[in-house]
């Protein structure tokens, strides 16, 4: 995590207001409290100009966005389809999606169910468009941890995309588990940690896992456990295989063919927050190719990059990006191959095309 003095530092004006850090749950709700009355104040307000007195606001949570008006909502104890107020569905030039899965939201049952109102976010894993002006693509809102999950082959684990989540997460303040997939497929468990080495010596939680074998799943389930998790990560690694292994009632539909064609085969098309049995919930989405970074989130990189946080307090300079400057502690731990030339280059590779 960055730490709190250097957060404050960089601390940007006006960018992803969503993704406001709340320090504790309770303090977070009682904010949506808060909220929730100014926004039952406002719409009633609203609805007594229009003579309309009928109004029944309750707030509820975004389980499955059908499309960019339609959710699936839980509210008041049922499942409903919700529809997104006017007001809401304003052009928005900034993000791809107006709502996300995971978002708390108010809404008037009174008559046809229609959201009113977004609750402001405790955080979101979002990945943002390659077109200059960058959308933001809202993988899941108001979660605690993203399982990065990743398959030991087919599809082969990508290290820089597992670089691109984990900076991704660190800087919303979401907790990045790496879990490595079809681990039946290597050889011995031995080649499977050493592909991985670099991310647990750095200190991350690794689950190996096969949800053809159950290897591993009781490891999964132990670091779920009350725990708000977004499953992310390429298509066919194995997350829907995953989450029916854990909750064989769930059922969620996963790729029939086990032969990885090399081609994303893309089985689960929406994402969806479902409830465990043993406590918490998760969201299960789509697999994603590529993992594109904010450009304004270019100056957390140096600070959150895997690996660097042991480095950075001894370069010379407090703000040094770890790519020109001299006396900078990174590169000379690359080159004394304390830290891998791969990784760092995988760095670099990010730095430059933010
Ligand atoms: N050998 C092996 N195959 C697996 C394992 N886990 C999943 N598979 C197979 O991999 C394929 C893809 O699994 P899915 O669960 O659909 O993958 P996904 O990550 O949900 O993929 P998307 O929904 O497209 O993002 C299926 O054919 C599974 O049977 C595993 O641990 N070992
Ligand atoms: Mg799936
Ligand atoms: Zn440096």
């Amino acid at each position: 995590m960055i730490k709190k003095k250097e957060k404050k530092k960089f601390k940007r004006k006006n960018i992803k207001l969503q993704n406001i850090e709340i320090d504790n749950l309770e303090k977070f709700e009682a904010e949506d409290l808060v909220e929730e009355k100014r926004a039952e104040k406002k719409i009633v307000e609203k609805s007594q100009i229009s003579q309309k007195s009928n109004l029944n606001l309750k707030t509820g949570r975004i389980l499955q966005v059908e499309s960019n008006y339609k959710c699936r909502v839980k509210v008041a104890g049922s499942e409903l389809i919700c529809t997104l107020g006017g007001r809401l569905k304003q052009v928005n030039y900034e993000t791809r999606t107006l709502v996300s899965v995971g978002d708390f939201v108010n809404v008037n049952l009174s008559q046809d169910p229609r959201i009113e109102k977004i609750l402001p976010r405790k955080n979101a894993l979002s990945r943002f468009s390659e077109e200059s002006f960058q959308k933001e693509i809202i993988i899941a809102s108001n979660i605690d941890q993203v399982i990065i999950t990743a398959s030991y082959r087919e599809p082969e684990i990508s290290p820089g995309l597992i670089d691109r989540y984990i900076c991704a997460a660190q800087i919303n303040n979401i907790l990045p588990i790496i879990c490595v997939n079809k681990i039946d497929l290597a050889e011995c468990r031995e080649d499977v940690k050493n592909k991985m080495k670099f991310y647990e010596d750095t200190g991350f939680v690794i689950i190996y896992t096969s949800a053809k074998t159950g290897i591993g799943i009781d490891d999964l389930r132990e670091v779920l456990k009350n725990k708000e998790t977004v499953f992310s990560g390429h298509s066919g690694a194995g997350k829907s295989s995953l989450i029916n292994l854990l909750q064989p009632n769930i059922d969620l539909e996963v790729a029939e063919i086990s032969n990885y064609t090399g081609k994303g085969i893309h089985t689960t098309t929406s994402s969806q927050l479902i409830e465990w049995s043993f406590g918490g919930y998760l969201v299960d989405t789509p697999g994603i190719k590529t993992f594109g970074l904010h450009r304004e989130d270019k100056v957390y990189l140096p600070l959150v990059f895997p690996g660097f946080s042991q480095y950075v307090d001894e370069c010379k300079f407090n703000n040094c990006t770890h790519s020109h400057e001299v006396g900078c502690a990174v590169k000379k731990a690359v080159n004394d191959s304390k830290f891998p030339a791969e990784r760092y280059e995988s760095y670099l590779r990010i730095f430059e095309s933010l």
